[in-house]
């Protein structure tokens, strides 16, 4: 018999800066909800789904943006997710920003600031943690910019890596290979790797992605930004032999345009399943997890084909060299 889940991609619509986290749970709890009545068994919300995307904000002094992060999770604004996947027996994947007391690399117990998200079961209970690696942006007010992106100075780089769990979802008592990555992350084919070497079924990730490029110094097509979001997840899940479930944030938020296009993708890279506004929107596939066999046992049988004695480059170097010249 075929494994299959129904996975729910639930884009959320513009979050703006006076939106109460109540507000933003409210709307993820009628996804929830709709989710239940079309069979949903894990739903994926965005990344920072309970606020703005307030990277996009500048503060002088950090402390000024607690507010912004989610000390405790759950936390009483939260608890009526959780309280949600235990009713519907339905897990979710939420995006929020993390702020933790833990120790640095040197050892020292400092407050820390994460682009996070969480992988919750139908008990209710975390089962996966991790925290943005691609932090991408800048760390310093930007005059040139119209609007500003952050997340450099907001955010640490995770300190998690790329961790895949086996964890039972929906119909699936045996359990699911999941793992999660963040919006920026989709664009780097290391991060997919990285979870494709621990037999990833399944990669959820959320994203903010303004429709405008600011750092473009000319111009740059918007149907562009599109096309290489869906080009990056796509890949990604074709040579990684994974479905993919990538969940945005749309419309003007804040007065600055998200471009939405939350994709459903399968083992072979094709979109099964797209949102079509720039609202709140749940778009759903019955996913057929026994499709991951044929690339993972063919192009992509990695125990048989892959080199790594000739990619050194991809973790010994950062930026890229210049080649000799003859
Ligand atoms: N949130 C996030 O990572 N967004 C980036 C926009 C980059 S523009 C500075 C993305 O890669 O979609």
């Amino acid at each position: 018999m075929a494994r299959r889940i129904t996975v729910g991609a639930a884009q959320l619509g513009a979050i703006q800066k006076a939106d109460s986290r109540k507000v933003a749970v409210d709307r993820m709890l009628a996804l929830m909800a709709e989710g239940q009545r079309r069979g949903v068994e894990l739903i994926v919300f965005p990344e920072l789904a309970l606020t703005t995307f307030f990277p996009r904000h500048y503060v002088e002094n950090l402390d000024e943006a607690d507010h912004w992060y989610e000390a405790a999770m759950p936390s009483n604004e939260t608890a009526p997710l959780f309280e949600a996947a235990r009713k519907y027996r339905m897990g979710f994947h939420l995006g929020y920003a993390e702020l933790a007391h833990e120790p640095d690399e040197t050892g020292v117990v400092r407050k820390r600031r994460f682009n996070t998200a969480i992988l919750v079961n139908p008990d209710g209970k975390i089962v996966l943690k991790y925290r943005k690696v691609h932090l991408p942006g800048h760390a310093e007010f930007d005059p040139a910019r119209k609007v500003q992106h952050l997340e450099k100075r907001f955010f640490e780089v995770g300190n998690l890596g790329f961790p895949v769990v086996r964890s039972p979802m929906g119909r699936r008592d045996e359990g699911i290979n999941m793992g999660m990555m963040i919006c920026n992350d989709r664009r780097w084919p290391e991060a997919w790797r990285v979870m494709g070497l621990q037999s990833v079924e399944l990669v959820m990730l959320g994203y903010n992605t303004p429709s405008i490029n600011q750092e473009a110094k000319g111009w740059e097509a918007h149907h562009l930004r599109v096309f290489h979001s869906h080009l990056s997840i796509q890949a990604g899940c074709y040579q990684n032999a994974c479905w993919g479930v990538g969940v945005a944030k749309a419309g003007i938020e804040d007065g600055a345009e998200l471009f939405g296009h939350s994709i459903i993708v399968n083992p072979q890279g094709e979109i099964v399943a797209m949102a079509d506004t720039w609202e709140d929107q749940l778009v759903t596939h019955d996913c057929d997890l026994d499709m991951c066999t044929l690339g993972r046992t063919s192009i992509f049988n990695f125990a048989a084909h892959r080199r790594p004695e000739h990619y050194t480059r991809i973790t010994s170097q950062v930026g890229a060299v210049e080649p000799p010249v003859v």
